[in-house]
């Protein structure tokens, strides 16, 4: 298995960490340029993460771990019950569906330069969007029961894998996480997870200080 990606690429994260809880062992493959060309080549979209897997490209992080939890069952990503998993998807659909798509890179970038935003107002745009979803994630765990200590239980499962790089990219981009407990308290149970430490960005070969390193943001 070979998993494309670099070491702050949020979609490539949940990847990563699904792997390492699995014991999955994969090469990875830093992606210096997404500039149409040689990755192209790879995945046509031209997003990260991709997996080469027997000689055949999966791209989309949903699809991937859909592909891992098929092969690899155990650890299960998700709970056994029904409206358990339902529960779970939708928390990381939340995350994968409606918030990242309109936060990530490219959007950022199409707001500043052909549409002509300044950096505060692509700036503004991001954290709009943040405070929504986390809003409605952080009253999804209340309900819940939320953080105990994971997302949804004793054991971690698709919607910490989305969470933890999510908070990460937050911090990146300066948004408060004060309102957010149960989100933050999740997210520390993830913290002292081996398979979440070996994932973050600062232990990938491509990490060389410019960002902050997960485990002291
Ligand atoms: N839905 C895709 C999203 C992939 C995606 O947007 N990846 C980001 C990095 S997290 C990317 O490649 N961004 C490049 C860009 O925005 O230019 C997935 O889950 O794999």
């Amino acid at each position: 298995m070979r998993l494309y990606s670099m070491h702050r690429n949020s979609a490539g994260w949940r990847v990563r960490i699904a792997l390492h809880l699995k014991g999955v062992p994969f090469d990875y493959v830093s992606i210096k340029s997404l500039a149409p060309g040689e990755y192209q080549r790879i995945n046509p979209q031209g997003l990260m993460p991709a997996l080469e897997i027997d000689g055949r490209i999966i791209a989309q992080s949903g699809a991937i771990l859909e592909l891992i939890e098929e092969m690899h069952p155990r650890p299960p990503l998700l709970p056994t019950d029904p409206l358990a998993r339902a529960a779970v998807r939708a928390f990381a659909q939340l995350i994968a569906c409606d918030l990242h798509p309109l936060n990530n890179n490219r959007v950022r970038k199409y707001l500043a330069g052909p549409m002509s935003q300044s950096p505060e107002r692509v700036d503004a745009w991001y954290r709009h969007w943040v405070a929504v979803a986390l809003t409605s994630l952080e009253e999804t765990l209340r309900r819940g029961g939320g953080g105990d200590p994971f997302c949804f239980g004793a054991a971690p499962t698709l919607a910490d894998l989305h969470l933890v790089p999510q908070l990460y990219n937050c911090r990146r981009f300066g948004c408060d996480l004060a309102s957010y407990p149960a989100l933050l308290s999740a997210e520390r149970a993830c913290r002292d997870h081996p398979a979440f430490w070996a994932a973050s960005p600062e232990h990938l070969p491509d990490y060389r200080g410019e960002e902050p390193r997960w485990l002291t943001t």
